[in-house]
C-alpha cells in the first residue's frame, strides 16, 4: 500500500551536505523576504519565548527538502517538539538509535528576526549513528554560509576556517547565551557575567547559539558558554567549531552529547580558563 506521507519521487544522488547547503539557503532566503512583515508572533511557555509563522513554515520547507532526498531518515526540528527542557530531553532520547538524524533550528535567534535585527540563522545539522556529521549554518542578511563535514575542516563560504589564537581570558573577545529563561537561566547568567567582564577583552551577547558557535569557528570570538540550550540550537555549531581546531564540552569540561545543555565552546587554549572561572562563579548550570 502506498505511504501517504512519503513523497511521490525521490532523489537520491545528492550529497548530504549539498541537500544541506541548498535547504539552508532556500529557507533563509524566504525568512530574510519576511523581515518585518511576519503576521503571526506567538509565545511558547512564557512571554519571552518567540514563535512565528516564519519560523514554523521554514521548518516545513527544510524538512520536505530533506525528506525528497532523504525520506528514511529521521528528523527532528524545534517546531515540531513541545516547548520546555523535559520534551527536548525526551525527543532526543527518542531518537537514540536513529542511524541518520536531521536536527534542525529553522530560525535561531528568533527574538532578533522579531525586532528586525539581522542576527539570526539555519542550522541543520546531520548526526550519522548519534556522530555529528555534517553541520550548515546559514545567515541570510550577511549572506555567509557556515559549512563543516566531519573529518573534512570547516568553511565559511567555501573559505576554511581557523578558531582564534588568543591564549589567555584576559585577552579573549567572549560570548555570553541570554536566553530569556528566568528563573533558571537568568541568575546563573548574572554569576557568569559578574565573573567573566572583569577578566576578558570584553563580553557579547548576540542572540543565536548557531551564530555564536559559526563566529567561535571563524575565529571572531574566542569562546561562547550559555546554559539551558536545545540540540537543535547548537548541533551544527558544535561540529563547526570541532572541525575548526576550537572545543566544546558541557560547563564542567564533560564530553558534548546530543542532548547536553549547558555548554562551553573555545578556541581550545582558554577553554580550562572558562570552565574554572565558571566552576569558581557557580555559573556552570550544573
Ligand atoms: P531560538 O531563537 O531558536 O529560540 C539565545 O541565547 C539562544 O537561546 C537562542 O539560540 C535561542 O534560540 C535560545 N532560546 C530562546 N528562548 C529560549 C528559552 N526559553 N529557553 C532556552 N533557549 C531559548
Ligand atoms: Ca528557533
Amino acid at each position: 500500500m502506498e505511504d501517504n506521507n512519503k513523497p511521490s519521487y525521490v532523489v537520491g544522488s545528492k550529497s548530504f551536505t549539498a541537500v544541506a547547503i541548498n535547504a539552508a539557503a532556500k529557507a533563509g532566503e524566504w525568512i530574510k523576504s519576511r523581515v518585518g512583515i511576519y503576521k503571526e508572533l506567538n509565545t511558547k511557555l512564557s512571554p519571552q519565548d518567540l514563535v512565528t509563522e516564519v519560523d514554523k513554515g521554514a521548518e516545513i520547507m527544510i524538512r520536505k527538502l530533506i525528506k525528497t532526498h532523504f525520506p528514511n531518515h529521521d528528523f527532528l526540528g524545534e517546531e515540531s517538539v513541545e516547548p520546555g527542557a523535559k520534551a527536548s530531553a525526551e525527543a532526543v532520547a527518542g531518537y537514540a538509535d536513529s542511524e541518520y538524524l536531521w536536527i534542525v533550528d529553522p530560525i535561531d535567534g528568533t527574538t532578533n528576526f522579531v525586532h528586525g535585527n539581522p542576527y539570526f540563522c539555519v542550522s541543520i545539522a546531520l548526526a550519522i549513528k548519534g556522530e555529528l556529521t555534517v553541520g550548515v549554518i546559514y545567515d541570510p542578511m550577511h549572506d555567509e554560509m557556515f559549512v563543516a563535514e566531519k573529518g573534512k575542516g570547516a568553511y565559511v563560504h567555501g573559505k576554511p576556517m581557523s578558531v582564534s589564537k588568543e591564549t589567555e581570558l584576559s585577552g579573549s573577545l567572549l560570548a555570553i547565551g541570554y536566553n530569556p529563561e528566568r528563573e533558571f537561566a537568568l541568575p546563573n547568567n548574572m554569576k557568569g557575567i559578574a565573573a567573566l567582564s572583569t577578566r576578558t577583552r570584553s563580553l557579547r551577547a548576540m542572540g543565536s547559539a548557531a551564530l555564536h558557535l559559526a563566529y567561535v569557528a571563524a575565529g571572531r570570538l574566542t569562546g561562547y558558554y550559555e546554559v539551558g540550550l536545545n540540540s537543535w540550537d547548537v548541533a551544527a555549531g558544535v561540529l563547526l567549531v570541532k572541525e575548526s581546531g576550537g572545543q566544546v564540552t558541557d560547563t564542567q569540561g564533560g564530553p558534548y552529547h546530543l542532548a547536553a545543555r549547558h555548554l562551553a565552546a573555545t578556541n581550545g587554549h582558554i577553554h580550562q580558563e572558562l570552565l574554572q572561572t565558571l566552576k569558581e562563579a557557580e555559573a556552570t548550570g550544573l
